[in-house]
């Protein structure tokens, strides 16, 4: 696994969030410097965080350094001369995020996409900052190469938008489904940290060892399990990020493409997260899985992290979720594995149901 020093803010749902982030791109935290204000001009943080901070570097020697607010081409290349480390921000990470989780065609494009959309970004900065003649030859780059620069993204991101006009978008979808058939499938989606890893993992848990040829040609997120001695698989999804930026979008909905093929979707939602927080999530789940054409029949709201509160106020919770009436709703904690056993049968019947004609 490779390391990373994380810089965040001072604030434990973003800390969380960032882990998750980290986690999620396959990086190991190996520090964590908690700022209340990540926007200074120069390094993002100020010059006493940062000279504390090279120190750590040097002495930690991570592979990368995590900047969890966005960063402007120049802060970027000041934090990186100093610390002597590749600095990805919040953005670059998420970006690493979607490519490692990318499987069809279509997605690569789409992140790609995003990708050349978040250089183009920086290519603006740099060729102002040149043009105005304010930093010639910024970073080791003169006015025509940035116009070179420049125009090449252009003309890459105009290619991609033609290949995905032509992709055979359905054909991959379908090669993909066929992979799974024969086996009914299980998706987890929901947000960054709602639990949906630490669920996997206790569902799997006792199933690990089995390898199966097919099974090593999906992904490393997903894995068989048996419920009553039947066979499904079961597969980990990118998760719902907050404050995601407009142009990741497409490239974040191209990776949730699988749901449409799963036959019960597990959405993992905090139960622990603030009222606000919860409700705000929840509509924007729902709205992303209706876009993408899941249908609500197969979904399982679960509700993690049910050790933390009181059994009344999970109840105010689910009433404000609008779930009480619903019968595919659980209270769970994957962390002490409580109601697992119910989850389960809860999609041992759901299956059952979906196979009546
Ligand atoms: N208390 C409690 N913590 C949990 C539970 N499930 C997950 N967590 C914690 O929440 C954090 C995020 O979990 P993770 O599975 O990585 O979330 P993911 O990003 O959705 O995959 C970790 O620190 C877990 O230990 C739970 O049921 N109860
Ligand atoms: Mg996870």
């Amino acid at each position: 696994m490779k390391s990373a020093i994380l810089i965040t803010y001072d604030k434990e749902d973003m800390i969380t969030e960032a882990i998750g982030l980290c986690d999620a791109a396959g990086y190991e935290i190996v520090h964590t410097v908690k700022q209340n204000f990540l926007k200074k001009p120069k390094y993002g943080i100020s010059g006493g965080v940062l000279e504390k901070l090279e120190g750590i570097t040097e002495r930690l020697r991570p592979d990368v350094i995590v900047f969890d607010e966005i960063l402007k081409p120049s802060q970027n290349y000041n934090l990186a001369s100093v610390l002597h480390r590749e600095v990805l921000d919040r953005e670059a990470l998420i970006l690493e995020i979607f490519e490692s989780r990318a499987s069809s065609a279509e997605s690569k494009l789409q992140v790609k996409l995003a990708q050349l959309r978040y250089e183009m970004a920086r290519a603006k900065e740099k060729v102002r900052l040149s043009s105005m003649g304010e930093q010639p030859g910024f970073m080791g780059i003169g006015k025509f190469e940035v116009d070179v620069y420049y125009n090449d993204i252009k003309h890459r991101m105009q290619t991609i938008k033609i290949k995905l006009e032509k992709a055979g978008k359905q054909r991959e979808l379908h090669r993909q489904g066929r992979k799974r058939i024969g086996f009914k499938t299980i998706s987890l989606a929901g947000y960054t940290s709602a639990g949906k890893t630490t669920l996997f993992n206790k569902m799997t848990g006792e199933t690990r060892e089995q390898s199966h040829e097919l099974f090593t040609t999906l992904s490393t997120t997903t894995r068989r399990i048996t419920i009553n001695r039947e066979p499904f698989l079961i597969a980990d999804t990118v998760g719902f990020i907050s404050k995601l930026p407009a142009y990741m979008i497409d490239a974040f909905k191209s990776t949730l493409e699988e749901l449409l093929y799963t036959d019960i979707l597990i959405l993992v939602i905090d139960i622990s997260d603030s009222i606000f927080d919860l409700k705000k999530k929840f509509t924007s789940c729902m709205r992303t899985l209706s876009d993408l054409g899941v249908e609500r029949d197969k979904i399982i709201f679960t509700l993690n992290k049910s050790d933390l509160l009181l059994k009344e106020q999970i109840e105010e919770k689910i009433e404000i979720l609008n779930l009480n009436d619903n019968k595919k709703r659980i209270a769970i904690s994957s962390k002490t594995g409580q109601n697992l056993n119910e989850l389960k049968k809860l999609v041992k019947e759901i299956m059952d149901k979906q196979r009546l004609p």
